[in-house]
């Protein structure tokens, strides 16, 4: 479903097997070269949702290949099979077979929801690329809030995520505020390998060398 122009919902895109296979690999990335943290904002606060980058580290307000806010290490490399996936992300929201020439993601942000976590209303502006941004939904279901391109409030649109789901958001909603304001404990299946919370993996462009 289009939910604004350039965001399109695929609910159930992952496979069952799709999804194991993410936690596995996002189990491993959580565990280094950079551990898993609750990333410390300036102003003191600490994030609830718990993220490790991939490709690239993102410390706000800011992409850099080593974690120097965390332990300095170098972020575990981005892999090919995690690019072609996004592309065939892109292919298949945009119902285009051509929606994804071009379009190499360097950069995947991994994040972990426990049932208290919460991500408010903000844009993504580090990355000096307007390419879309692949979001690929694992384990508890949450209400994501899609908003307007001009502040963090009304008009905006809650939309239910799920495990398996894929959210692409390109063109003028690239830029959009967006927030998670609830997870809903107890809604994930097992299965997944997750035995609870949400795992959340954004895939982008940096544009960066
Ligand atoms: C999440 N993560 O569910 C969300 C999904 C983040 C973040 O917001 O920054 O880690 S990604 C949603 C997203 C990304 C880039 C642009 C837009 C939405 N958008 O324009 O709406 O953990
Ligand atoms: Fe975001």
């Amino acid at each position: 479903e289009e939910v604004a122009p350039g965001a399109v919902h695929v609910p159930g895109w992952l496979s069952a097997e799709q999804q194991r296979e993410l936690v596995v690999v996002c189990r491993e990335w959580a565990r280094g070269p950079v551990p898993i943290r609750r990333t410390k904002l300036p102003g003191g606060g600490v994030m609830s949702v718990r993220s490790v980058g991939v490709g690239w580290h993102w410390q706000p307000y800011r992409y850099s290949r080593t974690a120097d806010d965390v332990n300095g290490a170098r972020v575990a490399a981005f892999p090919d099979w995690l690019a072609d996936l996004g592309r065939r992300a892109l292919v298949d929201a945009y119902l285009d077979e051509h929606a994804a020439d071009g379009y190499a993601p360097d950069a995947g942000l991994i994040n972990f929801y426990g049932g208290d976590a919460r991500m408010g209303m903000h844009q993504d502006r580090e990355e000096r690329s307007g390419a879309p941004v692949v979001s690929l939904s694992i384990g508890d279901s949450c209400v994501f809030r899609f908003g307007n391109t001009e502040n963090r409030g009304r008009p905006y649109r809650d939309v239910e995520l799920g495990s398996g789901d894929l959210f692409v958001f390109g063109g003028p909603s690239r830029f959009a505020y967006h927030g998670v304001p609830k997870v809903r404990p107890g809604t994930g299946d097992p299965a997944t390998g997750l035995a609870g919370g949400r795992l959340n993996i954004t895939l982008r462009v940096t544009g960066l060398g």
